[in-house]
């Protein structure tokens, strides 16, 4: 690690604040440039105990940066990882309040939620199948709180991969028979369809995003929970969104789940 612990401390709280106030900085290696990616996780976590200490609830992880689309358009080549807590949630169909963000996106995803613990290192697509116990349709809402989205990966990952708000519902589906590979996906904004994808969009079949996350979260002591909510990753580029917008995303025979924008 490059940075001392009290640095470390009062980039997290800057983060945080950032966050809690809906406003936006400069990415912070313009003024810590060696910062190191143990660094970047360290206020991630940091940003975690302070959330968990004010009374949030872990429920889960998200993977990002895990589809070529995502990748080409944030000029990136490497997929982050983050925290979710139950703050974050939305109810499906509820609103989403757009003056508590800084400039939201939305990316259809596919959630896992984990029946059996998962814990790498070594997690494949198998590993994760077995352990999981159904999928669902999500959107996730990101909002980086680097200003005009710029960013490199280690400012991002400090900043727990832009994580803010997001919704899951329709149809849960147990994977078993179900080829996620194939998985079509419509996401529709303001009744539009904006984007369209199949789930082989991310690294090739989302589980193995979860595999990823698994492996690394295993490198640094930790595991997936039974009980976990996994994003695996926008299936295409995010679309920008503001009040007074609905989002739909719906995924084939899996019905439909989605936010407005107040
Ligand atoms: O969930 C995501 O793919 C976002 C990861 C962070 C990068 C971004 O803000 O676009
Ligand atoms: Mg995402």
């Amino acid at each position: 690690m490059k940075l001392p612990r009290d640095v470390i401390e009062s980039l997290a709280r800057h983060l945080d604040d950032c966050a809690l106030e809906a406003h936006d900085t400069p990415k912070i290696t313009d003024a810590h440039p060696d910062m190191d990616w143990d660094d970047a996780y360290a206020i991630q976590d940091t940003i975690r105990r302070h959330r968990l200490a004010r009374g949030a609830r872990l429920v889960g992880y998200k993977a990002g940066l895990t589809s070529h689309a995502k990748m080409r358009q944030m000029g990136v080549d490497t997929p982050v990882f983050g925290f979710l807590v139950d703050t974050y949630g939305l109810p499906d169909g509820g609103e989403c309040k757009a003056a508590e963000l800084i400039h939201p996106k939305v990316e259809p995803e596919i959630a896992f939620v984990m029946k059996f613990e998962l814990k790498g290192p070594g997690c494949h697509i198998g590993a994760v199948l077995a352990a999981t116990d159904f999928v669902i349709p999500g959107i996730e809402v990101i909002d980086s709180r680097y200003r005009d989205f710029k960013f490199d990966l280690k400012s991002v990952v400090a900043d727990n991969a832009s994580a803010a708000r997001f919704v899951v519902g329709g149809q849960p589906l147990a994977v078993a028979g179900i080829d996620l590979r194939t998985l079509g996906i419509v996401l529709e904004k303001n009744g539009q369809p904006v984007s369209f994808g199949a789930g082989a969009a991310v690294l090739g079949h989302p589980a193995a995003a979860v595999a990823m996350l698994a492996n690394h979260l295993g490198a640094r002591g930790e595991s997936i929970p039974a009980g976990s909510l996994i994003l695996s990753g926008g299936i295409t580029e995010a679309v920008a969104v503001e009040a007074g917008d609905n989002v739909t995303l719906r995924v084939h025979g899996m019905g439909s789940t989605g936010m407005r924008f107040v």
